[in-house]
């Protein structure tokens, strides 16, 4: 056995580094491995993709617990370090920090927490959504940090402020109090098509802390080579696999209930073959070799 960097510790680094740094969206162990496969450095556990792949809401109908159970597969599956989408921390600090613990326990590298009131709402529904009072959130992030059984752990604190129609003088007060409370680093959300109010936040931040942003609706105006300029130090693209195998499954299943056969979906399937091959069923009959009796 070689000694390996910790989890967390990848993840620590990966939130500190200069150049900017992807995290890819998973919701289970195999799309977890599939994002590892591909070089990514590291997993987002997003609460909406998870959701919409266990066929719920994003709006806190899965429970802690069963989040926890989709990420230790996750985690098992895979050596690159995993962020969790923890949404407002399942309740008070209280809960926020017994998930802490328990993500501590599975080997998850960090959790972000968003100032939003149990149960959330998905950022990109409605208008204005009620924010958590800022010292009842402070309050949450220190408890985070204050529970976590691994050093280098991550907690990421989300400012929802511009999301629910606030000011930047808000998103920044937010984040300044939330970097204060102990926060790693600073994910400030938008759902605006422009990414301008990102960039003006980035702008006031000046590296104050590591920066982390979703540019789910304005991917299209903003390229990576301006964020990274700007100062932003990590970008979670937070539901491109889920989305892919909605798309995918409900093709392939209209395809063989009208043609009432799959010869035409063959050729854009994934070989029964390399299913075995990804998942290494070689590995068991090595093991099966060595530890079961010669018959
Ligand atoms: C998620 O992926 O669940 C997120 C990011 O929280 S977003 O959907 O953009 O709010
Ligand atoms: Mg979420």
């Amino acid at each position: 056995h070689t000694p390996t960097t910790a989890k967390t510790t990848m993840m620590r680094e990966l939130l500190r580094s200069r150049s900017l740094g992807f995290l890819m969206e998973a919701h289970n162990g195999l799309s977890a491995r599939i994002v590892e496969d591909v070089g990514f450095p590291g997993i987002w556990a997003s609460g909406f993709s998870i959701s919409t792949a266990l066929g719920v809401r994003d709006s806190n109908e899965v429970s802690a617990g069963e989040v926890l159970d989709t990420v230790a597969y996750m985690a098992d599956a895979t050596r690159i370090p995993i962020m969790v989408d923890g949404d407002t921390g399942y309740g008070n600090f209280n809960n926020a920090r017994r998930f802490v613990r328990q993500l501590c326990r599975l080997g998850v590298a960090g959790v972000c927490i968003e100032d939003k009131l149990f149960p959330k709402t998905n950022s990109f529904i409605g208008d204005r959504q009620p924010l958590a009072d800022t010292d009842e959130f402070r309050g949450k992030i220190a408890a985070c940090k204050d529970s976590q059984t691994d050093d280098d752990f991550c907690v990421i604190a989300r400012v929802e402020a511009l999301v629910s129609g606030f000011s930047l003088a808000e998103a920044l007060g937010r984040a300044e109090a939330y970097r204060q409370a102990g926060a790693d680093a600073v994910f400030i959300h938008s759902k605006r098509k422009d990414g301008k109010e990102v960039l003006a936040f980035a702008r006031e931040w000046g590296r104050r802390s590591p920066l982390v942003i979703t540019p789910t609706t304005y991917h299209r105006s903003v390229g990576v080579d301006t964020f990274e300029r700007a100062g932003i130090s990590t970008l979670i693209w937070a539901n491109q696999n889920m989305r892919a195998s909605m798309r995918a499954m409900r093709e392939v299943s209209e395809e063989v209930f009208k043609k009432r056969r799959v010869s035409d979906v063959e050729q854009d399937l994934v070989p029964v073959q390399e299913v075995f091959d990804f998942l290494d069923y070689g590995e068991l009959d090595d093991a099966s070799r060595r530890y079961l009796p010669a018959d």
